[in-house]
């Protein structure tokens, strides 16, 4: 029987058939997809098969993990050289950032669209407490917007707290599947609680930001959309940490450097020393904004970095 995973807390999946039944299933055996070793083989989003095994008890075992659309994954927390997959079969990844309470890096927006890049999924970007900021954030924010626009990506602003720009939000989950991830305490949660009062999610409480970055959500899980459409909350994370990244790769997933890539004297050009380059050139000229660049070149060095 078919069905799909809404919730993986290690070692029992929650799982919802094609009739609306809930089940906690189990894995068999060991499962291997695409040749990577994982600590999670079967992920948020994913299509298996399952066999009932006890009636009463609602327990079953997944027997098949469907083929998937894409996935998104991450070096694992525990294992450095193993990956934890997020979540499969999405429509698109929406990161919430804040700019203060806690602030959220350009260098840490930047690694998650080149992420999303790389997983071939559609990225979006949220500034959440808009109700904190002050005339500093505010421009920051305006700034903000232009320069990810400017390269393709849609940008929203929302409080939870004054319940603005939510309905913006909703429009651009409609019927899509969605995973939200960001820094812990930038408010996942909350934005869930907003838009459905009924689900009921933990989130930090009253007293707000506490700034030990302690997690409130501690497993993915994925909820069907009254419009249409479901929504991944996940747990705050603290980096965005690049796997399975070649340096020549970097500038492909820069948008505004994927397209200006002939254009460099070298075609084996990193855009970091050479002469005659396109990209350091677009930069000078105003066309690739200095910011986005110094985070391609953080990017590069933190691939340089590594000793595997
Ligand atoms: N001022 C302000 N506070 C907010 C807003 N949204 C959420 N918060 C507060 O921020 C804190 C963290 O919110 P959560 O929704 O638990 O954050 P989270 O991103 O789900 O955190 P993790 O589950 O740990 O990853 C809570 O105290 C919320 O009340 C907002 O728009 N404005
Ligand atoms: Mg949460
Ligand atoms: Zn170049």
């Amino acid at each position: 029987m078919k069905a799909t995973v809404y919730k993986s807390t290690g070692s029992w999946y929650t799982v919802k058939d094609g009739t609306g039944h809930w089940h906690n299933a189990r894995m068999k055996g060991i499962f291997k997809i695409d040749n990577i070793t994982s600590t999670n083989p079967v992920a948020v989003g994913d299509e298996v098969e399952v066999e009932i095994e006890d009636e009463a008890e609602k327990t079953a075992m997944i027997t098949v993990i469907h083929p998937r659309n894409n996935y998104i994954h991450r070096q694992s927390p525990r294992q450095k050289y193993q990956h934890h997959i997020v979540a499969a079969n999405l429509d698109q990844s929406l990161l919430v950032a804040t700019l203060k309470e806690p602030r959220t890096s350009q260098g840490f927006i930047d690694r998650f669209l080149v992420a999303s890049e790389m997983f071939h999924v559609k990225a979006l970007i949220v500034f959440n407490k808009s109700d904190l900021f002050k005339k500093k954030e505010q421009e920051k924010f305006e700034q903000m917007k232009e320069m990810y626009e400017a390269v393709g990506y849609s940008v929203f602003l929302t409080s939870t707290v004054e319940n603005t720009g939510i309905g913006e939000l909703k429009e651009a989950w409609k019927d899509k599947t969605t995973l939200i991830s960001g820094h812990s305490g930038v408010g996942k949660s909350s934005l869930l609680n907003v838009i459905f009062p009924d689900m009921n999610l933990k989130t930090q409480g009253v007293s707000g930001w506490s700034g030990k970055g302690q997690h409130t959500t501690t497993f993915a899980e994925m909820f069907d959309l009254s419009f249409g459409g479901r929504i991944i909350d996940t747990p705050g994370m603290r980096e965005f940490g690049l796997v399975d990244i070649s340096k020549q790769e970097v500038s492909h997933y820069f948008p505004e450097m994927r397209t200006r890539l002939n254009d460099c004297q070298f075609n084996n050009c990193l855009h970091v020393n050479e002469p005659g380059c396109a990209i350091k050139e677009a930069v000078v000229e105003g066309k690739i904004s200095e910011g986005r660049y110094v985070s391609y070149v953080n990017i590069m060095e933190s691939i340089e970095a590594k000793t595997y």
